[in-house]
């Protein structure tokens, strides 16, 4: 007997609305469901195999705890034991920042991971916080927080209403949209072209987005910020800026010009290998457009200026009055956020409140970066302990940030570590404790993260698709108990966690004038909270407190759970809207357009005008079958094009000797790897690009899939040093590296074309 069920998709950024065949505890099939509010039908190959990445075999069953070195199987309960006894210790002798937090990418597609990781790091107390965002995103979060006073503040182009789209540094018809919450990310951009608008991509490489564009500009990595900091002289120089109804809530616009004014199109070109009049065109376009919209990602941001590059995104949209405007760039109101408080001015947002021991690097938002994990681990000296112990939720960040050789004996010198993780792999392997979550078919969800970032405003929550197996425990359920367990406090109720978040919230909330519910009991609140579970009742509150909310019943039509749940496709809150002053959160209470860090990092982007890179550079890619580190133990989803190969381009393959299909060594700061040559003009020359999350060839790991065909770990090539300071996220891109025909090394001084064989 089958039956289906709904689940949103936590696969990518796109949040599909997928509509699952459930065979007994089985998920055998996944098609798009067609009356998603969001979604409308729209499903890629990934969530095509939901069934086969639910079902892998490889995933664990129940929890691990290495006794006598070895990892075996134990009971929820010992394992939970383990961890306590494990973790006090580190905290009680070495205090709380000698326990390293480390929080991976599938955080932001769980619920579990909205909920819990902010309650670890706050009962821990630790400073030791690492995430995937240092190795991604940061710059953004950093240039936002500058600007508007809210690292999470983050402008998203509006796909649906945009005549112009300057898409920098993404492949969205591979990566399905980052930054940007768009199912059917592909289909939107051709709507864009039908509608008469106008496509612009900037990379490196001839990506499947870039054949899209009615304009490919091919940069030189790493020279985005130079090329947007001259298309906004431009802007100046020929009098086309227009701020509109922005003006009054900008300060800082004075000042620009003269700070832009090194940066013409004619001193930026030869960094950044585009010629001046390209530049000069590129912001005439954008200013001319009627409504249009500048969007950056990951090539934007893990390069060595990637904050400036973020910024120069947002102001080049200030400039032409695309923020906060309908077609431009605007801010999502998600379901979930916090109520709305009057406009005016806020704390502001800082930078390197503190900096990490070993070092020394600013924290940003609350992190210190990932690069520095394994010097803070493996580096004694400076003030306070090493991290002796490290708590790991969804990451694999001996794959996914740099020098994983070092990471990895780092890890394997910890007093103890425990994994919040599905697979044993090449991180998980050195816990001590492995704690499984159930796969996603089992599991409820809801995008706290990425209803934020949506290109249109809706809320969706879907609940297990499957009852969870025997033996099974929810995510959420893991973190609250490892909550208490590091804690001091194991054992407890975990349904105790969420209570004390709920009467925290709610009593705040009755303190506060603009809230709803201002002046009402909490407890009186609590209790009308509906809800199978803590993680059910807290999105309830969310969702009552939030903007759309009932206001616990001042608002008698809003949004309760109960009322999402009678949506099972969800509820569709509008089109972006303007929402400017009132989510400013700046000292000044305005757009902060020219904030003192970001000004004081300009002459650093200064010297850059005058660097060119001699040798060849490597930059990343992601296929759309590809999900960071983890999905490769899934056979629908590898093979074919889907493999860890060196794109090269055609001239610089004759220039060094490389064949097609033969092994060429690349060497980096970090380390080198082998791995065979695609011989591509895809990228430009002077470009070769590997992607990421490959090397699955450790001993100790299960997962017998991706084993078969492991690739090479990129991210060896970097010796972590690398990063954008203000950030502190990992250049991963436009990373100096050498090649070498294999066959030829090291004896032959003149490399001949054609002696080196396939590797199949
Ligand atoms: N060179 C290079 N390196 C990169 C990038 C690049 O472009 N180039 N991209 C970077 C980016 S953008 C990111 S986000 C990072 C990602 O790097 P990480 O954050 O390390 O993410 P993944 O590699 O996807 O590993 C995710 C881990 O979570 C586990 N997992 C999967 N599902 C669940 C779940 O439901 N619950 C739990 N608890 N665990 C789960 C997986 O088994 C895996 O161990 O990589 C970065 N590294
Ligand atoms: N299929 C698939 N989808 C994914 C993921 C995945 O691994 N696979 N990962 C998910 C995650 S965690 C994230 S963060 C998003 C990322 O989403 P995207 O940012 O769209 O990711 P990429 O496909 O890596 O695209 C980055 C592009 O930047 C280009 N680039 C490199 N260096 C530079 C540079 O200096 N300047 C410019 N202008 N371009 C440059 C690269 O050639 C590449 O085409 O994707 C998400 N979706
Ligand atoms: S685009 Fe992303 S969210 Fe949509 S089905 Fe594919 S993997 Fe899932
Ligand atoms: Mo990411």
């Amino acid at each position: 007997m089958s039956r289906t069920a709904l689940r949103i998709c936590p696969l990518c950024e796109a949040t599909c609305g997928l509509t699952l065949t459930v065979e007994g505890s089985r998920v055998t099939a996944a098609r798009g469901d067609r009356d998603d509010v969001f979604s409308k039908g729209f499903i890629c190959p990934k969530g095509a195999a939901f069934g086969a990445v639910d079902g892998d075999p490889d995933r664990l069953r129940g929890p691990l705890v290495r006794r006598d070195g070895e990892l075996r199987e134990a009971s929820w309960e010992e394992a939970f034991d383990a961890v306590a006894a494990g973790v006090r210790p580190v905290v009680e002798r070495y205090g709380p920042h000698a326990v390293g937090v480390v929080l991976g990418n599938p955080n932001v597609h769980t619920m579990a991971g909205g909920l819990y990781p902010p309650l670890l790091i706050g009962g821990l107390g630790t400073r030791s916080v690492f995430s995937a965002s240092t190795v991604d995103q940061m710059p953004k979060h950093v240039s936002c927080g500058l600007l508007y006073g809210d690292a999470n503040l983050i402008p998203v182009p509006d796909l649906d209403r945009t005549r112009h789209l300057l898409l920098i540094g993404a492949n969205p018809l591979e990566s399905n949209g980052s930054l940007c919450t768009a199912p059917d990310f592909p289909g939107r951009l051709k709507a864009l072209k039908a509608r008469g608008g106008t496509l612009t991509v900037i990379d490196p490489r001839r990506t499947r987005t870039a054949k899209l564009a009615d304009r490919h500009v091919a940069i030189r990595p790493g020279g985005d910020a130079l090329l947007l900091a001259a298309m906004a002289h431009v802007l100046f120089e020929e009098e086309l800026t227009d701020l509109g109804d922005l003006a009054p809530h900008v300060e800082g616009l004075d000042e620009l010009p003269d700070a832009l004014a090194d940066f013409t199109p004619e001193a930026v070109a030869g960094a950044c290998d585009v010629d001046a009049g390209t530049i000069r065109a590129l912001a005439r376009e954008l200013a001319a457009a009627p409504a249009a919209a500048v969007y950056a990602r990951i090539g934007s941001c893990t390069v060595p200026h990637g904050t400036l590059a973020s910024w120069l995104v947002d102001v080049l949209n200030v400039l032409t009055g695309n923020l906060d405007r309908p077609g431009g760039a605007l801010f999502p109101q998600a379901a979930t956020d916090r109520t709305p408080r009057p406009a005016g001015p806020g704390r502001g947002f800082a930078l390197g409140r503190w900096r990490s021991r070993a070092g020394g690097h600013p924290e940003a938002k609350g992190e210190v970066p990932l690069s520095a994990l394994a010097e803070e681990i493996d580096t004694a000296g400076g003030e306070g302990e090493p991290v002796r112990a490290v708590i790991s939720v969804a990451a694999n960040p001996v794959l996914s940030a740099p020098d994983g050789d070092r990471l990895d004996r780092a890890l394997g010198s910890l007093d103890f570590m425990v994994s919040v993780d599905p697979y044993l792999n090449e991180t998980s392997r050195h816990a001590d404790v492995v704690l499984p979550p159930p796969p996603p078919g089992q599991s409820p969800h809801h995008d706290f993260a990425f209803n934020g970032l949506a290109v249109r405003n809706q809320v969706r929550y879907t609940r297990a698709a499957v009852p969870l197996e025997p033996g099974r425990m929810a995510e959420t359920e893991i973190l609250a108990r490892l909550i208490l367990a590091v804690t001091g406090m194991h054992g407890a109720d975990p349904a105790a966690v969420d209570a004390t978040v709920i009467e925290q919230t709610l009593g705040r909330a009755a303190g506060e004038a603009h809230s709803p519910v201002h002046g009402r009991d909490p407890r009186e609140l609590a209790a009308r909270l509906s809800g199978e579970n803590g993680p059910e009742r807290r999105l309830d509150m969310m969702l009552r407190l939030g903007p759309y909310g009932d206001g616990f019943g001042a608002r008698p039509d809003g949004l309760t759970l109960d009322r999402l749940l009678a949506h099972p496709h969800g509820i569709d809150l509008g089109p972006l809207a303007p929402r400017l002053p009132q989510p400013l959160k700046t000292r000044s209470g305005k757009i902060e357009l020219l904030p003192g860090p970001i000004a004081a990092d300009l002459p650093r982007l200064r010297r850059a005008m005058t660097e060119r890179a001699e040798g060849l550079v490597l930059v990343g890619r992601r296929h759309l079958r590809s999900n960071n580190s983890w999905m490769h133990n899934v056979p629908a989803l590898t093979g074919g094009t889907n493999r860890c190969t060196l794109h090269i381009h055609p001239d610089d393959a004759a220039r060094l000797g490389v064949t097609d299909g033969a092994p060429v060594r690349v060497k980096g700061a970090g380390g080198a790897v082998t791995a065979p040559a695609e011989i591509t003009d895809v990228v430009r020359p002077g470009v070769v690009s590997l992607p990421h999350g490959w090397g699955h060839d450790r001993p100790g790991t299960r997962q017998r899939h991706a084993a078969t065909d492991p690739g090479v770990n990129v991210n060896q090539l970097l010796d972590g040093s690398l990063l954008d300071p203000l950030s502190g996220n990992a250049v991963l891109n436009g990373v100096p590296v050498d090649l070498t025909p294999v066959d030829l090394a090291p004896v032959d001084l003149v490399p001949t074309a054609g002696q080196a064989g396939p590797v199949t």
